[in-house]
């Protein structure tokens, strides 16, 4: 029998990483600079109107250390939106002037692990519609890595039982219970789009949480025997006039 959990999924997300180029962005002049940096805030304003409107939501977070200087994220209806947001970011004047470190493909994902049973159709729930359909939120600090669930000798996520993996996602949706206030997580499924199965964002006004969270979540057997990472990446929120201030050279 097919035991695939069944997954409710809801708007693409791309999360894009760049580093800049400061040796070439110190050499134009400032007022091509200004027009550069000008554009690139149109740009953003652009991406938030989506977010007012409710047809897509972005973040954008400086990134400490050197895998990235900062993180575009984009939730969109379609993957062709993210790839059409993507070549217009491409295209502006301050996209000379970064390196892409990093990126990647994934669409908000709910599993049907402790769902309970209903006829309705989850589409239509509103609750469930909040969740694929995110708000993202302008908390200080962002935490992004993606992973994988171990499929190893007697260690395989995929071969176990339906009623076995329900009760293992329990016992971590109860820790994760535990940060409901602190941290907003979001969950992207990324089988079959990118290098891993997931990507996890974690949303937070106290950094400190998401180290608090990933660690306490390490001694849970989901992510103490299954769960395997790729590079986590950490960052500070950038509004205008901080983003201004990260231009300036
Ligand atoms: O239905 C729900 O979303 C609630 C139960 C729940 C599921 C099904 C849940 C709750 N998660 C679910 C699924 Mn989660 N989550 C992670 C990580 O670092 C690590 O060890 C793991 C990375 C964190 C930090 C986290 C946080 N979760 C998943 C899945 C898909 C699994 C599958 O389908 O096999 C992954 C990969 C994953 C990973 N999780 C929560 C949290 C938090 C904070 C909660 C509580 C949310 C809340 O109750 O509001």
């Amino acid at each position: 029998m097919n035991e695939a959990a069944i997954t409710l999924d809801g708007w693409y997300a791309l999360h894009e990483f760049r580093s800049m180029d400061w040796a070439s962005w110190k050499l134009v002049s400032s007022e091509e600079r200004q027009a550069a940096v000008e554009e690139f805030i149109t740009y953003l304003d652009k991406l938030n109107e989506a977010d007012v409107a409710k047809t897509g939501a972005h973040a954008f977070y400086a990134i400490v250390g050197q895998k990235a200087d900062f993180m575009i994220m984009t939730l969109r209806e379609t993957m062709d939106e993210l790839q059409e947001l993507e070549a217009e970011f491409n295209k502006l004047a301050i996209a000379d002037f970064t390196i892409p470190t990093y990126s990647y493909v994934s669409v908000v994902e709910l599993s049907n692990y402790l769902a309970g049973d209903s006829d309705e159709d989850p589409y239509q729930n509103a609750h469930v519609r909040a969740r694929l359909y995110p708000e993202l939120p302008r908390s200080k600090y962002v935490c992004f890595y993606p992973m994988d669930k171990r499929r190893q000798g007697n260690d395989n996520w995929y071969m176990l039982p339906m009623e076995e993996r329900k009760g293992l996602m329990r016992s971590h949706g109860m820790i994760g219970r535990g940060y409901a206030g602190k941290v907003k997580q979001i969950i992207t499924g990324s089988v079959g789009f990118d290098d891993h199965e997931w990507g996890v964002t974690l949303f937070a006004d106290d950094v400190l949480q998401f180290k608090k969270l990933v660690y306490e979540m390490r001694f849970d057997e989901v992510s103490a025997r299954y769960g395997e990472f790729g590079s986590f990446f950490v960052g500070n929120l950038l509004d205008n006039e901080k983003l201004v201030k990260f231009l300036t050279v």
